[in-house]
Formats: C-alpha cells, sequence, structure tokens
C-alpha cells in the first residue's frame, strides 16, 4: 500500500539542476512560493559555510500541481539550478582516486564500481537537501491550516553546549524559533553568541571542521497520530528514520532519551493530570511527545547530532585507491560548520512525516473536505473515553468460556 504523501528528489551536486516530486498533496491548500525560497535561503546562511554556498542563490521553480496559488491535487514539482554547473560543464576534472574517511567515497565506490570516486560524492552530497527543504517546506504550509508549526534551532556545536530549561509551554518554544531565525548561529538564545562564534572560528583556524545537535519541535500535533500496532507504523520510528536520513546525522533522540536511561522509571514519566472540566495535562514531557509510537499532543522534540563534515583543510590518513599507496586526502572546499543550516532541512523532513501521518488519520482530498474531520480527532479530554469500568471476561473467541 502507497503512503498518504511520499517525495522522489533527483539531482547531483554539480549537474545542472536539482528536482523534487511531491505527490498525493491534497486541493485547496494555499502555497506560497516565497516561503519555500525563505526556508532555503535559511539552508544557505550562517557562519562556517564555505564557498559554495556563497556561489548558489536557491530559489525555486514550482512547475506543476497549482494553480493560482492553491494546490489543485496534482503531483507538486519543484526544480533549482545549480549555479556551480557552468564552471564545470565539459571540463577536463582530475581523478579523484583518494576517498576521503567519512564520505561516501570508498562504500560508494565499494557498491557501484565506480571508475571515479567523485562519481559517489555527486549524489551523496547535501546539495539534495535543498530539495528536501523545499519539500518539507511545501508540507509545512499544508500543516499551516491546522495550526500546526515546526520549528528548530542549534543546542551545542562542538564543545558549546547551549543549556534551555525543560517546557513544555508552546509560547517558549515558538519564541525560540523566532530568535533562532534572528542570528547566524540559529541559536535560540544568543547569551551563547560569542562563545559559539569563538568555537567555530578557532575550528577554522585549525583547519578542520565542526558538528553539533539540534532540536526539531513541532507545535499543536493532535494526539493519536501513528500507531503501537505494527513496527513502521510507530510515528517516533518514522521521524527517527527520517531525520537519520539526512546526510551527516548520526544520532537521534527523543527528547531526555538518553538521559532518561540513567534514571528511575518514576523520574522518568511525565505524570497525567486532570483539570476539573476534565481536560488532561502533563506537567513534563520527558517523552519527547510519543507513547506507544503515537503522538501524546505534547510537543513534539527530537534531537538530532550531526558529525563534523568529512573534508577537512587538515587532511586525514587514507590510501590511494589508485596508486595502492598511503595517501592523505585532498581539499576542494568545504563548509566547517554547517549545524545551523541543518535546521530547515531537519524541521522539513519532520514536516513531510507529520503531514503524512495527519493525512492518513484524517482522510480526504481537500481542505474543504479534511477540516471538518480535523475537528473531529479526539482531544485529551476525558468526556472522550468510553470506559464502562464494569468488569469482563478475558477471551478471544465470544463462546469461550
Ligand atoms: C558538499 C560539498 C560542498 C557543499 C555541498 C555539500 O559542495 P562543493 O563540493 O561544491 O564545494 O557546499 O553543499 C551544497 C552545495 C549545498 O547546497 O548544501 C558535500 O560533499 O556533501
Amino acid at each position: 500500500m502507497l503512503p498518504r504523501l511520499r517525495f522522489l528528489t533527483a539531482g547531483e551536486s554539480h549537474g545542472p539542476k536539482l528536482t523534487a516530486i511531491l505527490e498525493g498533496v491534497p486541493a485547496g491548500f494555499p502555497l506560497d512560493v516565497k516561503k519555500i525560497n525563505v526556508d532555503l535561503a535559511r539552508r544557505q546562511t550562517g557562519f562556517g559555510r564555505g564557498g559554495r554556498m556563497k556561489m548558489e542563490r536557491d530559489e525555486v521553480s514550482v512547475t506543476s500541481g497549482i494553480a493560482a496559488g492553491l494546490t489543485t491535487g496534482a503531483p507538486i514539482a519543484m526544480e533549482l539550478d545549480n549555479l556551480d554547473y557552468k564552471n564545470w560543464k565539459g571540463k577536463a576534472i582530475a581523478p579523484m582516486t583518494t576517498p576521503r574517511p567519512g564520505h561516501a567515497d570508498l562504500t560508494g565506490a565499494i557498491k557501484y564500481g565506480h571508475a571515479d570516486l567523485r562519481l559517489s560524492l555527486e549524489r551523496a552530497s547535501a546539495r539534495e537537501t535543498a530539495m528536501r527543504v523545499c519539500v518539507g517546506s511545501v508540507c509545512k504550509q499544508l500543516l499551516s491550516p491546522f495550526d500546526i508549526e515546526i520549528g528548530g534551532y542549534v543546542t551545542q556545536i562542538g564543545s558549546v553546549a547551549i543549556s534551555l530549561k525543560e517546557t513544555t509551554s508552546v509560547s517558549e518554544y515558538a519564541k525560540r524559533f523566532k530568535d533562532a531565525q534572528k542570528n547566524e548561529f540559529a541559536l535560540p538564545d544568543l547569551t551563547f553568541n560569542d562563545a559559539v562564534h569563538e568555537e567555530i572560528k578557532a575550528c577554522m583556524k585549525a583547519k578542520d571542521t565542526l558538528g553539533g545537535i539540534f532540536e526539531i519541535i513541532a507545535l499543536g500535533i493532535p494526539p493519536g497520530l501513528g500507531s503501537y500496532s505494527h513496527w513502521d507504523r510507530r510515528l517516533e520510528a518514522q521521524i527517527g528514520m527520517a531525520l537519520l536520513s539526512i546526510q551527516a546525522m548520526k544520532g537521534v533522540e527523543f527528547a531526555n532519551a538518553f538521559e532518561n536511561a540513567t534514571l528511575r522509571g518514576t523520574q522518568v514519566h511525565d505524570a497525567i493530570f486532570a483539570q476539573e472540566n476534565g481536560t488532561l495535562y502533563r506537567n513534563t514531557n520527558r517523552s519527547g511527545g510519543f507513547e506507544g509510537g503515537i503522538t501524546t499532543g505534547l510537543p513534539l522534540i527530537a534531537r538530532v547530532a550531526m558529525k563534523p563534515i568529512n573534508t577537512t583543510l587538515n587532511p586525514i590518513q587514507s590510501t590511494n585507491l589508485a596508486t595502492k599507496k598511503p595517501s592523505p586526502t585532498t581539499y576542494e572546499r568545504s563548509d566547517f560548520c554547517a549545524v545551523p543550516r541543518a535546521v530547515p532541512i531537519g524541521e522539513a523532513m519532520v514536516a513531510f512525516v507529520l503531514a503524512n501521518a495527519l493525512f492518513e488519520k484524517i482522510g480526504g482530498d481537500s481542505l474543504k473536505e479534511m477540516m471538518p474531520r480535523f475537528k473531529l480527532l479526539a482531544q485529551n479530554q476525558i468526556s472522550n473515553f468510553d470506559l464502562t469500568n464494569e468488569p469482563w471476561f478475558f477471551r478471544y473467541e465470544q463462546n469461550e468460556s
């Protein structure tokens, strides 16, 4: 069975164009192309970027699936030009024979038998994430009529950790998203601006690269999306896969997952309270918005660890596969720290998975059809439950005694 939404990307880092098709989009949703370009620009700006980023000015061209600013229900096709292509087209290029540890150079050559390592690099490159941002930006706009908002910010660059207080407050998260968009490190708290700046500057001086951690948060998600019924219906697992599919991402945790592993159950689980009017609530969100692979209605909190980029000015020891001799890696150019630029990519992947989950849940082919169904979704209200509060006999067959 097909998922409700699906997308494909195509294109290489130094080819003429990048392409994406998003399919399964319902009709009648407002789609503003300018908003896609805003997210694309967020992926391109920031301190610690390399020469390539200064060259590209990503502007999407939407070539199908909208009419007069509304989705039509047809697949949405999008394209971006690689401005760097003209610098490569028809040029003789030096063979690439020394794989960079950490990149797909060696594993790609083993898998595909390429005669030049560059062929793996071209598709493995994070240049492709520009198309994911386009797709995710559309998905954010599909979630927006349901008041679901997705944002993110950096919580660690190298050894500089940004300490944030634990919260379940939607307005606190919304403030962090806004603040992060106002600085070039995507920080939710500017107190750490200088420390992060120094950390990246020192790394550039040392001719090295830096990784870090960022948080992706989704606000306003209704409870009840996803399922525990089967492994691949667990929404937490789908989000984890989507985030780990981004180039250079090596770890994902939901809220305090790794810290929770060091604590006792009574310290970890989010106690359930009821207001007088029957609304259920929690004071903590250490589960990151999921119980049993199903959304709780609390903010989704995913933390993603990004490894340092593997193209380093200071070489790393490797082996030249043509000469079979030891060889240091060679350097053309690269980013020094891409963690702030990874935030809109993480948002994009989460937006895609959530839009798919929501649309699977409510069904429908147009916003008009979907909105009333969305409003009928069960909420965290005691009055929603049909608990009979009567004993019953545990049995599988109706007639079993
Ligand atoms: C990348 C290497 C660099 C990055 C590129 C990803 O490109 P180049 O080899 O042309 O210098 O700048 O990222 C982008 C171009 C982008 O748009 O994100 C790699 O090897 O993954």
